[in-house]
């Protein structure tokens, strides 16, 4: 039985009860003070990137005092809006390729998958003939990092795009180049007095989420597998029910698996979980909110508690020792929020640096000692609790996940199908296409954000779209509220159409795949890369479309603009702040199918959103003849 977003939300208003009794703010609050919006700023129409400025586009007054026009302006904040994004993940990715620079065989990072490394090896044209792995590694991590600022050439993941996407990447000239130089680049043509123009300004915009997708991403993904592992199947489970009121509470928050990683095993150790004995304490509960918590499910197996909206909620409980945090979609809120309770917020990153809390500067040198360091202020933390505020919601659904796409390939390897002599090949699943078992996939993705009913677009949409046959790929928050529903249990199979339903009881697994966080969209392009070459379809032509329903955030963008970038065509459920230019507007929604084959729509009822992938899923199986 699903856990339904009605039992989310009183689940919530329960603890927010407690928030009431103890003074705290909340995100719900906050909403309330900032409704309604700023329309300038929705639409776009507002340019403060000089101090003539800010000037804001109107009916009396459609040019900026540069003499800007409306389209110049919301295409300027369109791509600022994009190269924020892409700055973010590419920076991840360019962390956790230091990390494994620094790794070595007696240090705190370790080689946990040397075959991946090896084949990135050879991508990146590195020697591993007789060499020590770790000598590998730290060449394979050096041209990851070449791969930011190098003067000449194009992002090396980009080979591995179908020969068409890549025709179409040169054609449209949008094939990244260095990664921070997109980034760069973007920042130049967006400095009052470059370009205006919308179709340049859109153009970047691609170009700048493909140095995301099928670069510092890509790198972000591959990277994290080499060191803590290529994620497998491993069962879980999710929403705040898997917080344990006996146990010392530490909550992971952030992006980056370095630290998360970290902590999952110091709180592991028989040393700590003895000091937390000794401290009263039963046990030690590690559960993560965010994708640093996807990156430790799909690894490791631990409990997710929630997504982005729910963040306030773990220190709401009572019984969060700690809540542990590195980068990324974490709300400066949790420091006020915490000093209400006995919760320490930690932060822990130079990137991340909060008001109210406890900053312990974390890297890969000391990262055990940090870690232990970390552990220990939630253990002895324990007995600062007030069991007058505990309350933890019973509330959890089991979850199977870990499906990276060489566990998608062996789940297809293992099933007796008309391929049985080939091995790592996408075709059972073409196949199931093909006879129309499958109609298709949906890539769904992304956060939660209060101008939707969080969670509810999510799951809703999921539910629809698995009961049309229809399988879905998630990621993020997305991923987590699936989780957290139901979704992601084997048994799941029982909400699909027949043909899907069959799907999952032959391969054995649930109808709806979590793919990891959000750098790990980069799993799903080179999935669609994968199902375009056994196939011999375009990415274009397969009977797949991506969705973002409830998205926030820059990354949410630049991810949009590299999935469209790859021919998939993107279904939101929130404006992006662009319908202020008709020009600007009407490429998103439309003129990029002459540039990329894939465009945006964007709709706010949610149920006509799912018709609309529906039905696009349909058109293009009409158009495959099959
Ligand atoms: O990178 S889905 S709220 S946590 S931005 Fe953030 Fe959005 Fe969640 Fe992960 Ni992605
Ligand atoms: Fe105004 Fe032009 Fe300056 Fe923007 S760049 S703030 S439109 S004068």
């Amino acid at each position: 039985k699903l856990t339904t977003v009605e039992e989310f939300e009183a689940a919530t208003e329960r603890l927010l009860e407690t928030g009431a009794k103890v003074g705290a703010d909340s995100w719900q609050l906050r909403v309330k003070n900032q409704t309604p919006h700023c329309k300038f700023g929705e639409s776009g129409v507002c340019c403060r990137i000089c101090s003539m400025g800010p000037c804001r586009i109107t009916k009396k007054a459609p040019r900026g005092i540069c003499g800007c026009d409306v389209h110049g302006i919301v295409g300027r904040n369109y791509l600022r809006f994009t190269a924020g994004g892409s700055a973010t993940h590419s920076d991840h990715g360019r962390e956790i390729a230091h990390t494994l620079h620094e790794a070595a065989a007696d240090g705190n990072y370790k080689v946990k998958d040397p075959e991946k490394l090896l084949r990135l090896a050879a991508e990146f044209g590195v020697e591993t003939e007789g060499r020590d792995i770790y000598d590998v590694a730290h060449e394979v991590a050096e041209a990851g990092l070449m791969e930011y600022g190098k003067p000449f050439g194009y992002q090396v993941f980009t080979k591995r795009a179908p020969e068409h996407t890549q025709e179409i990447w040169d054609r449209e000239e949008i094939r990244p180049r260095a990664i921070d130089r997109e980034v760069s680049c973007a920042l130049h043509m967006t400095h009052m007095g470059c370009s205006s123009k919308p179709e340049a300004l859109i153009r970047q915009s691609l170009r700048a989420g493909l140095s995301d997708g099928w670069g510092g991403s890509m790198m972000g993904t591959e990277f994290s597998d080499v060191l803590f592992g290529t994620p497998r199947e491993v069962e879980t489970e999710a929403n705040l029910g898997v917080m344990v009121a006996e146990n010392v509470n530490i909550v992971v928050h952030g992006h980056d698996p370095s630290l998360s990683e970290m902590i999952c095993e110091y709180a592991d150790s028989k040393e700590m979980i003895d000091y937390a004995k000794s401290m009263g304490a039963q046990g030690i509960t590690v559960s993560g909110v965010c994708c640093t918590s996807n990156e430790v499910a799909m690894r490791r197996g631990i409990p997710m508690a929630g997504n982005f909206l729910q963040q306030e909620n773990v220190v709401l409980t009572g019984a969060c020792e700690a809540i542990v945090v590195d980068v990324q979609c974490i709300f400066p809120a949790l420091g006020p929020l915490s000093k209400c309770f006995h919760t320490k917020f930690i932060t822990t990153s130079p990137v991340a640096q909060m008001p109210d809390s406890d900053f312990i500067r974390f890297n890969a040198k000391t990262a055990g000692e940090n870690a232990k360091q970390i552990v220990k202020m939630a253990i002895e933390n324990f007995k600062n609790r007030k069991p007058e505020l505990v309350h933890i919601p019973d509330m959890k659904q089991k979850a199977v996940v870990g499906y990276s796409v060489e566990q998608i390939e062996k789940k297809l390897d293992g099933v007796t199908n008309t391929h049985v002599d080939e091995t790592g090949t996408m075709m059972p699943l073409v196949d199931c296409v093909k006879a129309g078992v499958l109609r298709g996939a949906v890539a769904m993705v992304g956060c939660n954000n209060p101008k939707v009913r969080p969670d509810a677009a999510h799951i809703e949409l999921m539910k629809k779209l698995i009961a049309n046959d229809i399988i879905l790929v998630v990621s993020g928050c997305s991923a987590q509220a699936a989780a957290k529903a139901g979704l992601m249990d084997k048994r799941a199979k029982d909400l699909c159409g027949a043909g899907l339903k069959r799907v999952c009881e032959l391969v054995d697994i649930p109808p709806v795949l979590h793919m990891g966080s959000c750098v790990d969209i980069s799993r799903m392009m080179v999935l669609a890369a994968r199902i375009a070459k056994d196939s011999g379809w375009n990415i274009s032509q397969i009977p797949l479309v991506g969705c973002a329903p409830e998205w926030m955030s820059e990354k949410a963008v630049s991810i949009g603009n590299y999935v469209v970038g790859t021919g998939i065509d993107t279904y939101l459920g929130v404006e992006p702040y662009a319908y202020g230019s008709e020009e600007v507007d009407g490429l998103l929604k439309g003129g990029l199918t002459d540039w990329v084959e894939a465009c945006y729509t964007v709709e706010h009822d949610i149920d006509k959103l799912g018709d609309m992938m529906i039905e696009r899923i349909e058109e293009k199986r009409t158009a495959l003849g099959i």
